[in-house]
């Protein structure tokens, strides 16, 4: 006995970025994970001890955990230390022993991811009692931005449905929430300077469907406390159906884009983003600016009056024309204006953050890597979650999706950063962003089966560092998560196959 147990620490400390025999299941698996001998029982004498700084986390992992906070002889104690001890804001050591278990970082953040890392290591036996076995890990992520996009624009969700996907994404240590909030079928944030964008633009079968300022507020807050910025995406020019109802004097006659050539459009988008900016503390402002068609601004007298003064010969150097406009207004914010990739060939300035989308345009991706953008990567075959999971799954019809199903296997086996970048391209690779798409997503439960468990890949390939990623042993591990997030109700996929009730 003794034996096995002596080759098999010998084997995980030989193997220590590979999960060890018998190692707990963590999703994202940590850079180094030592196992020891004994175990932690988690009693209800156990308290939660941090002081100061580390006080916030202290009160959120007693509260997951149903534990008291304070001083005890059992104690799972939370503490910030210096810089030089552990170095990176989300870095952190968790060493858990018979006697006690303990969380270091020299952030916040850090503490934060380890007590997440601890939830996971707890084992509950059938009488509730838990334990957790003895071991040491230091960890750290790969990328800064892990980030997932929830399209509400499409179809509305709302408040209680964030709230749940945050609590999975700080679970999972995912940071950045984007929330694409218009598009041609609503606009969904209460603008109070414009009240149409709301009372016209968010009608669903003549009911308004969108969030308050105070509910935003709220979600942002309770992102915040979990250590994830919400990101708000305005679609412009294009993708703007719903505002064009609501505002169509902003509009060219066809409805769908902003005029580009009138001063007052420009005052209205001020209006807007003001307020947005005013709601949202995260620096970065998506202003969308994908698809605009190449027919967009045909026929209007005010755009070839601007073509001809400004001497702008495409659609493309109207829509050029249009982005620089839109930056300025929102680097007068304060803010870091974000744009989808189309922006590269609109030659944005470089303080755009390019998300990376159309995977079929490696050459766009280049471009902007050449540029010197900070970018961040969304390829659509790999993380547009409206896709099906499996061969027969269900999910979005699109005919582009010619790279089969998007499976857990397809993200893992991704390498967000092409071989071709240089050390100083690699370097502006903020990190990566699924989108869950809702054209076709009407319902919650459908939402939790496209996110879940494709969401713990994302989280994996975000946190780990560069590949290679066995698909198979992620499989074993994922397990036991789909049973906890079905557990809890949340309607993750059971695996392949799964036809989705
Ligand atoms: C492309 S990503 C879009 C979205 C769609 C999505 C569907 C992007 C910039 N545009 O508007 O919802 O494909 O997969």
């Amino acid at each position: 006995m003794k034996l096995i147990h002596l080759s098999i620490l010998l084997l995980s400390a030989l193997i220590s970025v590979a999960p060890a025999i018998g190692a707990p299941a963590l999703i994202p698996l940590p850079r180094s994970m030592t196992p020891h001998a004994g175990e932690f029982h988690v009693s209800a004498t156990t308290v939660v001890a941090g002081k100061r700084d580390a006080g916030p986390t202290a009160r959120y992992l007693a509260e997951v955990l149903k534990l008291q906070r304070g001083a005890g002889q059992s104690a799972i104690r939370l503490r910030l230390v210096s810089k030089k001890a552990i170095s990176g804001p989300e870095a952190y050591h968790l060493s858990v022993a018979p006697d006690g278990i303990r969380i270091e970082a020299s952030d916040p953040r850090g503490l934060f991811y380890g007590a997440q890392t601890l939830r996971q290591l707890i084992k509950t036996d059938a009488a509730g009692t838990r334990t957790v076995a003895s071991v040491d890990i230091v960890d750290k992520p790969r990328f800064r931005w892990r980030g997932l996009l929830i399209d509400e624009g499409r179809h509305f969700f709302g408040k209680s449905t964030l709230l749940k996907i945050i609590d999975e994404m700080a679970a999972y240590k995912l940071n950045v929430l984007k929330l694409h909030l218009t598009d041609y079928e609503g606009w969904r944030l209460e603008i109070p300077a414009y009240p149409k964008l709301t009372q016209v633009g968010a009608l669903v079968d003549g009911k308004p469907q969108f969030f308050t300022e105070a509910e935003m507020r709220d979600i942002v807050h309770y992102a915040a406390d979990r250590h994830i910025m919400v990101v708000p995406e305005i679609e412009m020019p294009g993708h703007a159906g719903a505002a064009a109802r609501s505002y169509p004097e902003f509009f060219n006659t066809a409805g769908g884009a902003f005029n580009p050539a009138s001063p007052k459009t420009y005052d209205f988008i001020r209006g807007v983003l003001t307020e947005v900016a005013r709601i949202f503390p995260a620096p970065y402002l998506h202003f969308g600016g994908d698809e605009v068609g190449e027919d967009t601004w045909d026929g209007m007298a005010d755009v070839d009056r601007l073509k001809a003064e400004q001497r702008l010969k495409t659609t493309n150097d109207v829509e050029a024309y249009f982005g620089r406009k839109v930056v300025a207004i929102i680097q007068g914010l304060g803010k870091r204006p974000m744009a989808w990739d189309e922006q590269v060939d609109a030659q944005a300035p470089k303080s755009v953050v390019i998300q990376w989308w159309r995977r079929d345009k490696p050459d766009v991706l280049g471009a902007a890597a050449r540029t010197g953008y900070e970018l961040v990567m969304s390829p659509a075959d790999k993380l547009y979650f409206d896709y099906h999971q499996g061969e027969g799954e269900p999910g979005a019809p699109w005919e582009g999706n010619k790279g089969g199903p998007q499976s857990i296997a397809k993200i893992l086996a991704w390498e967000p950063v092409p071989d071709d970048f240089t050390l100083e391209q690699s370097g502006k690779v903020l990190g990566i962003e699924a989108a869950v798409w809702t054209e076709f997503i009407e319902t919650e439960r459908y939402l939790e089966f496209m996110t879940f468990p494709r969401l713990l890949a994302l989280a994996e390939v975000a946190w780990r560092p560069r590949g290679p990623r066995d698909d198979k042993e992620f499989e074993v591990r994922l397990q036991p998560h789909v049973d906890a997030l079905r557990a809890k109700g949340i309607n993750a996929r059971r695996g392949e196959g799964d036809a989705y009730e």
